[in-house]
């Protein structure tokens, strides 16, 4: 089936990690997820930063490696190739740390938790993220900010707020149709967006394997994996 997308509407896509999982990158809650490894309370809140900034930067920098060897699937470059027919009527804004939608295409992207490509200033000294690859295999060799504050990953934190959340309630608030993709609703404020789109009257679909926790906030749920479903939904299949 086809996703009917009209001259006037204004599509919002929502992704999460299960839009990366054909790309062989693990989500999170599946029983061989990311957190079946490491307890989000040790390695993705401010707390564990400061308790053990080594741990953080091991999780993290095994997450670059992994991403950087992964390539995008077709879920991805069906995004892309829906973004060169709608143009600036189109934003996807990703829960997704990894740049696997900017290696297939994606320019009118925000990441809302961060980006595993960049590390900033510990301190809120105001200097911006910077690129940064590098794989830390010790806390020595993390370098520091000129204002001597360590280097930590650009990921929002659980208890921290996530970026871009004006320019996300006006792409919503404008939005007419709302996808979502890969992921559990399980997470905030991220899990209510689908919530806010249907109160300024959006459609709103979602497409995975397992139906989300807030199935029930979507007109359709398409059963399938993203590699497979989005390029038929878009017509490019
Ligand atoms: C905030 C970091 C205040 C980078 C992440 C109690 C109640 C309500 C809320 C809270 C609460 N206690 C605490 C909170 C707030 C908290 C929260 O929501 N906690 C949860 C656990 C209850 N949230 C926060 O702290 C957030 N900040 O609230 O600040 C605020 C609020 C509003 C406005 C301003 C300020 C910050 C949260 C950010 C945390 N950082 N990532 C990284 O390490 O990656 S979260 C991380 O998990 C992801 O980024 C993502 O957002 C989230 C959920 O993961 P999913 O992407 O959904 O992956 P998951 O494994 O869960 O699911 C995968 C899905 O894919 C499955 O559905 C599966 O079926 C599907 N799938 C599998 N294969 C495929 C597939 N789909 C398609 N195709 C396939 N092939
Ligand atoms: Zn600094």
């Amino acid at each position: 089936m086809q996703l009917s997308i009209a001259p006037h509407d204004r599509v919002f896509v929502l992704t999460g990690a299960g839009i990366s999982a054909e790309s062989g990158l693990p989500t999170f809650r599946a029983e061989d997820g990311l957190w079946a490894g490491h307890r989000v309370e040790d390695v993705c809140t401010p707390e564990a930063w400061d308790r053990n900034p080594a741990q953080v930067w091991e999780f993290y920098s095994m997450r670059r490696q992994a991403a950087q060897r992964a390539q995008p699937n077709p879920a991805h470059f069906a995004l892309a190739a829906l973004e060169a027919r709608l143009g600036e009527r189109l934003l996807v804004c990703t829960q997704n740390v990894d740049d696997l939608h900017e290696r297939a295409g994606s320019t009118r992207l925000l990441h809302m938790h961060g980006e595993l490509a960049k590390s900033r200033c510990e301190r809120e000294c105001g200097r911006p993220p910077v690129e940064d690859r590098r794989l830390y295999a010790s806390l020595d060799q993390v370098p520091f900010c000129v204002c001597g504050g360590r280097l930590r990953p650009h990921i929002v934190f659980f208890g921290e707020t996530p970026l871009e959340m004006e320019r996300i309630q006006r792409e919503l608030a404008a939005a007419t149709c709302m996808l979502v993709v890969g992921t559990s609703g399980s997470v905030y404020p991220a899990a209510n967006f689908v919530h806010w789109a249907r109160r300024s009257g959006a459609r709103t679909i979602y497409v995975g394997p397992e139906a989300p926790l807030n199935a029930e906030a979507f007109s359709q749920v398409i059963e399938g994996r993203a590699g497979e479903i989005l390029p038929d939904l878009f017509g490019q299949g």
